[in-house]
């Protein structure tokens, strides 16, 4: 290997990452891997059932340096204040690290990808990671992490990584390592993002449509200054949505006399394909008690919502597009319940400053909302947003969210190519 990895030079954090690396290991990283974070659009805690959900990579992104050793050990470590570097052996079955310890993610990458490295288990690397995205803010930076682990083993063990989707459906199930039963759409908007285009992404088998986002549309982010920590609370309340959603199916199910095997989560598909959504939402208001049934409409009716929101992007309809945003943040906000104060009052200003529409993104319970206006109302979207008063941990996050290709490895002295094969 010589030189540096190239890359695009607007890069800070990329500079910060071989930076870093240079200084943590003292010498020039062998590669360089960017993962963007991601913002939905319009699908929310429905990945998890396995319905199509409409998200976009982001710009911003996590940038891992990395160089191969001679063992199979992995050491990462990050520009993050106060976390340590996690070091720890590649194997089958990684002992995990404390709860909420930001290795895991790391270690969670490696598990479900030594497999490709079979029957040996793989050279180890170390690496330093610097990133522009907020973390835990509903933007994904833990599944940005996880893909550029993954794609840093893979590179370092020379194993071509073949179907992106492939990847991301296992790197979907490798998460959850971490403790949160969670679905597959960021791996997948992570590792199959396109510039300018939405991912209408399928699943089971995970397949993306990419969708053009009309040129005179613009996305805004703003932060509202609490984190969702998936180690805590928020993994706690995350799951418990996902059983009472997997419960209040079944009961659905029993009560329509649906004839397939599926149960649980894995009902929604069936049922949505069998039934309208009116009469899946009487037979739960006949049978579902008042939490399991707000659960049950949220999913369904978020269902809906995502389908027209595909047609919306397609027909060039901001406005119904925007409709379907408010929506969804009212059906998040009034019957999932992982809204947050702040992120009601960012819905309200920026409809209130001419978005066609705006809803909380992610998994709620902190983090970020999104609002979708069309360019002349940019500024005032903008500026209304940073106007609401929040604390935003001494980052002020209102920023336009543009969309950017998926992960990029990028090698020493060569140019950065997709991942999609070795560079
Ligand atoms: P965020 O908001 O990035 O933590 C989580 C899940 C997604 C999805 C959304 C809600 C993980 C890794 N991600 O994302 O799969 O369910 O919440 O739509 O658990």
């Amino acid at each position: 290997m010589s030189g540096r990895p190239s890359f695009e030079p607007s890069r800070e954090a990329a500079r910060r990452a071989l930076d870093g690396f240079e200084e943590a290991y003292g010498g020039g990283a062998a590669g360089l891997v960017r993962a963007p974070g991601r913002v939905n659009l319009i699908g929310e805690h429905i990945d998890y059932c396995g319905l199509t959900v409409l998200p976009m990579a982001l710009r911003r992104a996590v940038w891992l340096a990395y160089g191969p050793r001679d063992d199979s050990a992995i050491r990462v470590a990050t520009e993050a204040p106060g976390l340590a570097a996690c070091t720890f052996e590649a194997s089958h079955a990684i002992p995990p690290g404390p709860t909420g310890d930001w290795g895991n993610y790391v270690r969670a990458a490696i598990q479900a990808t030594v497999p490709y490295t079979e029957p040996v288990v793989g050279r180890g690397f170390d690496a330093f990671v610097a990133s522009d995205l907020p973390i835990a803010s509903g933007l994904s930076s833990s599944s940005a992490l996880v893909v550029a682990s993954a794609l840093a083993w893979l590179d370092t063990n020379g194993v071509p990584v073949g179907s992106r989707e492939k990847l991301a459906t296992r790197l979907a199930e490798g998460e959850r390592y971490v403790g949160t039963a969670g679905g597959g759409m960021d791996q997948a908007a992570c590792l199959l993002g396109r510039a300018g285009h939405a991912l209408a992404i399928d699943f089971s088998p995970l397949s993306v449509r990419h969708m053009p986002i009309p040129s005179d549309w613009r996305f805004v982010i703003a932060h509202s200054g609490r984190a969702a920590e998936k180690s805590g609370a928020a993994q706690d309340a995350y799951n418990e949505r996902t059983r009472e959603a997997a419960a209040a199916a079944d009961v659905v199910a029993a009560a329509m006399k649906d004839p397939a095997e599926d149960r649980g989560l894995d009902r929604y598909r069936g049922l949505l394909a069998r039934h309208r959504i009116e009469d899946l939402l009487s037979a739960a208001a006949a049978t579902l008690g008042p939490d399991p049934l707000k659960r049950f409409r949220h999913i369904v009716t978020e269902a809906g919502r995502v389908r027209d929101a595909v047609a919306s992007a397609r027909d060039h309809d901001l406005s119904a597009m925007g409709g379907a945003m408010l929506a969804s943040h009212a059906s998040l906000r009034d019957d999932y319940e992982v809204s947050t104060p702040v992120l009601d009052v960012f819905v309200e200003a920026a409809t209130a400053a001419g978005a066609a529409g705006a809803r909380l993104t992610g998994a709620g319970m902190g983090g970020c909302a999104i609002a979708l206006c069309e360019s002349k109302a940019l500024d005032g979207v903008l500026e209304a947003l940073m106007a609401v008063e929040v604390e935003r941990e001494g980052q002020s996050l209102v920023f336009e969210a543009r969309a950017d290709g998926g992960a990029v490895v990028y090698r020493a002295g060569g140019e950065g190519a997709p991942a999609t094969g070795r560079p």
